[in-house]
């Protein structure tokens, strides 16, 4: 990071925790560990006093309490949330925001009921167009007074696999995680996952709001219309081996064979290969890859590296999915550094 960072980003970053790239070891993130985005502020919610309301182009509009929609089907999935900002702070120039490294991640077990019914029991009329997903937490971004707000084509929210999560790792949400309840949409990055969700309302045109309109959209130039974020870019984290030197948090290992694991994931498909580099990413050689606990799931991967040379290396990985999607070598930069999925390196020292 060659250009020092601000108090401001500082203050984003000391909010909203990565998850230490240790935690790579559980397939089910301790909820503690679970990164973190918050735009504003955490809401406290009155369970008692809350309801979803759900309206708008609907022939029934509903209000549905914590206990009517805990009495509804239940569905429980793992799914993998990314921050659409992961990896901001390794660009150059680096773009401001929350100052993400590379470990905006995290996997946990979400449990609620699947929107669909629930749009179903409402009933679309024939003109719909998109479905308004609104938070409680309110705030100013971009001089713009706001819910935070985003929506889905009708089509992206009746998929069978979107869900209105209560519980994260079968207990209630946490209050940082969008307790009462929030959104899940699999695969796609996390600022389609709303949380302390409120209000679901289906227009009859496209939802122009600032968290679809001027957030979250890949921008190559300050003037062109950008392309909105959707699924997930592939990205292979490692699990840094060794020990840490605590400042620099550089690595070091005794000489000699080393197990290097971690996980990979995809939005686009599952992951069909992971590649590691020891080499700084002069050559490659393939690492195993373990089957993911859900369809929308990191899976787990291991390789062995057989560190006999005293010195300093560099370990690499990158994935491919099943889609042909994979991880660049250097970076594409774009102005919000968005959906940047360049390999993980890693520096490590052996020692002799
Ligand atoms: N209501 C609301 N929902 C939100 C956000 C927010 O600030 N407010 N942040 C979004 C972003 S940008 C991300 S990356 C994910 C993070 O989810 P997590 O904190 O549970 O990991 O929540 C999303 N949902
Ligand atoms: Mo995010």
């Amino acid at each position: 990071m060659a250009e020092q960072i601000s108090p401001e980003e500082l203050q984003l970053a000391a909010r909203n925790h990565a998850m230490p790239l240790e935690a790579l070891r559980y397939e089910i993130t301790p909820p503690g560990l679970h990164y973190l985005l918050i735009h504003y502020d955490i809401p406290a919610v009155d369970p008692g006093a809350w309801s979803l309301e759900i309206g708008g182009r609907v022939r029934a509009p509903l209000s549905l309490s914590l206990d009517d929609l805990r009495a509804r089907p239940i569905a429980s999935a793992p799914v993998t949330l990314e921050c659409a900002g992961n990896g901001r702070a390794r660009l150059s120039p680096r773009p401001v925001s929350q100052p993400w490294i590379v470990e905006a991640v995290g996997t946990a077990a979400w449990t609620g009921t699947p929107l669909r019914p629930l749009l179903e029991e409402a009933g679309l009329e024939d003109d719909v167009a998109d479905v308004v997903f609104a938070g409680l937490d309110r705030g100013i971004e971009g001089g713009v007074d706001q819910r935070y707000e985003r929506s889905l084509s009708v089509a992206e929210a009746m998929r069978d696999d979107v869900l209105l999560a209560y519980e994260m790792n079968g207990q209630p949400l946490p209050p940082q995680h969008g307790f009462p309840l929030r959104l899940i949409v699999p695969g796609w990055y996390g600022m389609t996952q709303v949380k302390w969700l409120h209000r679901v309302t289906v227009l009859d045109r496209p939802f122009e709001g600032y968290q679809m309109a001027r957030a979250y959209r890949v921008w190559n130039a300050e003037d062109e219309p950008g392309d909105p974020l959707t699924r997930i870019a592939p990205r292979a984290l490692m699990v840094p081996p060794g020990i840490p030197e605590f400042m620099s948090r550089r690595r070091v290992v005794p000489a000699g064979r080393q197990v290097v694991e971690g996980r990979a994931w995809s939005g686009w498909g599952p992951i069909v290969r992971v590649e590691v580099s020891v080499d700084g990413g002069a050559t490659w050689a393939d690492a195993s890859v373990g089957p993911a606990p859900g369809p929308s799931a990191w899976h787990p991967w291991s390789f062995r590296w057989d560190a006999d040379e005293p010195g300093d290396h560099e370990l690499c990985v990158r994935a491919t999915d099943s889609a042909g999607n994979t991880q660049p070598l250097g970076q594409a930069w774009n102005i919000k550094g968005y959906a940047n999925n360049e390999v993980h390196r890693v520096p490590v020292t052996v020692q002799a």
